[in-house]
């Protein structure tokens, strides 16, 4: 073992010879330890990492991933997986994050730095024990201490890099569906939000658009002048985006597949021939992202999407998803074959029906496969969730080359953390099911904590037909998160905002305006939770310390000011809600029309009509709001609004910047600071601008904690 201290608060022990993913990207100085702190450690061929937890702890982390926010009582894996039934026994979603926050009489964080399969047994198999068990000795593990679970996380994102930050327009609502097939879907989609005043800024492009499912490619029937339609799209006020999917299709005279021969950029079987699954294009090769070279390679191809306009991708089937193999498809049939005109007693007839759903992502296909890391040959198995990583990776530093100070918009479907610094994530193939909108909240606060803010979840469900209730719902929670799209399967029933009855699209319309009225805040604090390690998303004992609140797992503090409760029950019209202190409630139907309660401490049931967005402002806190308009780059930003609830001061920063380039990076952005002081029964009001051109008049409601309201307006 050998010991690194990387910063006062974050140590790394090396075990054997670990294979460098660059998920961290501080190195530090060798220092002497002879044992871990907290964790006992045992190791051979694997390697055990064991702690004993107190019944009260509680385990955050783990990004992607099932069950509660409190990981404690599951058993979870770590190897991207492409599986679209999210049930409750599965162990591994699309997206490998190995962090975890104790939080009990010990505070600390534990990072795995391993690319294989790492099981986190979280008192599942015992009660109170921690088992971390990685299937290798060769590993880095990082021990993160801090006061706070906040605080962890803040050093823990310290050491990873500072994470992705899209344009302010992927803030807007996208529109996507797999099924829209050619210009004339589009347009038709187009028309359906323009015509029904749904703002809107951007529209997806599913495997259709491409001829044959061929990466950088683009079907001349359906798009017979893509670059004229893209530009046509965007005067109307969208930006498409189309996907990318990690499998290239082996087809003589596809540029890409013969240049990535010619190179030898794919990766290769084991007798170093370019390795062959099916995807959708058929046979295809596995660009080798863990390859420089092919890494640079493969991203600059995107060029030849954004000379034709495009600024926004979504990256697909990078696990990688493999649909089967040669071997699988000879093993299936073989089996087949064999069990032809028998009579076949039960145990053959499902050894039969296996092998052939098995065909699929099959674990023997993994690791029939390896990367070259320049000049080091790795089995893929053993490096398996830094594909859908290195494959962002690959397009995000391609856009630094292709436009130096130009945000592009990228999203994933897998990664590891370190793939934060690159795109974001979309959390792949969820269902319209009641239970998966629950899910989606508490991943979010989980995946900030892994790096990953640039998150949502499939609005409406993509799998399985979706009613119009469960789709309000999913839009109201969604429209609080950054990535926030309505994406469904191909032959599921639709789920656009206008595709149930008037009132439906009505109740969904003003929730999307409510997010757009709410851009201000999300942006600014978005981007101040990036620039100062902050969480965007939290769990309500990050800030408030009763042990109530430790275990409320279904209401998020949302930024700075805001705490949020969602509905998530089929039928309910309200929710049982936990304050830990007096919040100033707006429940919002227009946002345009504001009316507040103060809610009491404690608990509380809240009525919370289909029509209805519950928010809580709280104590001190400042709610910065704008206007709503058809996309993020005609909002009037001429003036804000403030809503305050105020027992005695309350300050707030507000933020912004271009919204498209890094000059942020440079010091580059504008702050507004608001401070309200209560002086008896009045208020005052101090507003410094440092550098904000655009706002001419902030408007206030102060609520005190009777819920006395005094409105004032400072021109700036
Ligand atoms: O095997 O491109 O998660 O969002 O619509 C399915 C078709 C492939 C999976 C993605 C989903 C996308 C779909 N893709």
């Amino acid at each position: 073992m050998k010991v690194f201290k990387i910063t006062e608060s974050v140590t790394k022990y090396t075990f054997g010879k670990p294979i460098n993913t660059e998920a961290v990207v501080l190195t530090g100085e060798e220092c002497f330890r002879d044992s871990l702190e907290f964790l006992k450690v045992k190791y051979n061929q694997e390697l055990e990492l064991d702690y004993d937890m107190n019944t009260q702890d509680v385990i955050w982390g783990l990004g992607e991933n099932q069950r509660g926010m409190n990981k404690k009582g599951g058993i979870y894996e770590s190897f991207c997986s492409d599986d679209p039934r999210h049930t409750p026994d599965k162990k591994s979603l699309y997206g490998a994050h190995n962090f975890i926050v104790i939080d009990g009489d010990n505070k600390f964080g534990v990072f795995v730095d391993y690319p294989g399969k790492v099981t986190f047994d979280i008192g599942f198999s015992k009660k109170n024990k921690l088992k971390i068990i990685v299937e290798e000795s060769n590993v880095d593990v990082y021990i993160i201490k801090g006061k706070s679970p906040k605080n962890i996380v803040r050093e823990f994102l310290g050491i990873i890099g500072e994470s992705y930050v899209p344009p302010k327009w992927a803030f807007g609502y996208q529109q996507s569906r797999w099924g829209y097939k050619d210009s004339k879907d589009i347009k038709e989609i187009a028309e359906k939000f323009i015509e029904n005043k749904i703002p809107c800024d951007a529209i997806c492009l599913d495997i259709d658009y491409m001829e044959r499912f061929k990466d950088f490619t683009i079907d001349k029937d359906a798009f017979p002048n893509f670059k004229g339609f893209v530009k046509e799209i965007k005067e109307k006020g969208f930006r498409l985006i189309p996907i990318i999917d990690a499998g290239v299709k082996i087809e003589k005279g596809y540029e890409v597949y013969e240049e990535g021969i010619e190179n030898k950029y794919f990766c290769a079987d084991d007798k170093g021939e370019p390795f062959i699954a099916a995807v959708w294009p058929g046979v295809c090769h596995f660009p080798d992202f863990l390859n420089s070279k092919a890494r640079e390679w493969f991203g600059l191809k995107y060029k030849f999407l954004t000379d034709l306009g495009i600024e926004g991708f979504w990256n697909d089937m990078n696990e990688p998803a493999i649909f089967y193999t040669p071997r699988g498809l000879k093993e299936a049939v073989e089996t087949a074959k064999a069990s032809e005109k028998e009579n076949l007693d039960i145990h053959s007839f499902f050894a039969l029906q296996d092998v052939f759903s098995k065909m699929a992502n099959n674990i023997a296909d993994y690791k029939g496969f390896y990367h070259n890391m320049n000049g080091n040959i790795v089995n893929h198995y053993k490096v398996h969730n830094l594909y859908g990583y290195n494959m962002t990776r690959s397009a995000g530093e391609a856009f630094r080359k292709i436009n130096s100070n130009k945000r592009f918009l990228l999203f994933s479907r897998a990664s590891y953390i370190g793939m934060h610094r690159y795109g974001g994530i979309w959390t792949g193939d969820n269902h319209s099911w009641w239970e998966h909108i629950l899910l989606n909240i508490k991943m979010m606060p989980s995946l900030n904590m892994c790096g990953f803010f640039y998150i949502g979840a499939d609005t409406g469900g993509f799998g399985s037909d979706a009613n119009e209730q469960l789709v309000i719902r999913w839009n109201q929670f969604s429209i609080f998160t950054p990535l926030f799209r309505n994406h469904s399967a191909m032959g599921t029933r639709s789920q656009e905002p206008y595709s149930f009855g008037e009132n439906t699209k009505e109740i969904i319309t003003k929730a999307i305006e409510f997010r757009y009225a709410l851009i201000p805040y999300i942006y600014s604090e978005y981007m101040k939770a990036i620039n100062n390690r902050n969480m965007y998303f939290m769990p309500i004992s990050f800030e408030y310390n009763d042990e109530m609140s430790r275990r409320i797992e279904n209401q998020l503090l949302l930024g700075e000011s805001l705490m949020i409760a969602p509905v998530y029950e089929e039928n309910a019209v309200g929710r049982y809600v936990y304050l830990p202190e007096d919040m100033l409630l707006w429940k919002v139907r227009d946002y345009r029309n504001r009316k507040y309660e103060v809610v009491k401490k404690g608990h509380n049931y809240l009525n919370v009509d289909f029509d209805e967005i519950p928010l809580f402002i709280r104590k001190n806190k400042i709610l910065v709001l704008g206007k709503s308009s058809h996309n993020v780059e005609s909002l009037d930003s001429a003036e804000l609004n403030v809503i305050a609830f105020v027992e005695n001061e309350a300050n707030y920063i507000y933020y912004d910047d271009d919204g498209n380039s890094y000059d942020f990076k440079k010091g580059k952005y504008s702050e507004i600071i608001i401070c309200i002081r209560k002086n008896n029964e009045d208020y005052e009001i101090e507003v410094k601008n440092k550098g904000n051109k655009l706002v001419k008049k902030i408007s206030f409601d102060i609520v005190d904690v009777d819920g006395n309201i005094i409105k004032k307006i400072i021109y700036l």
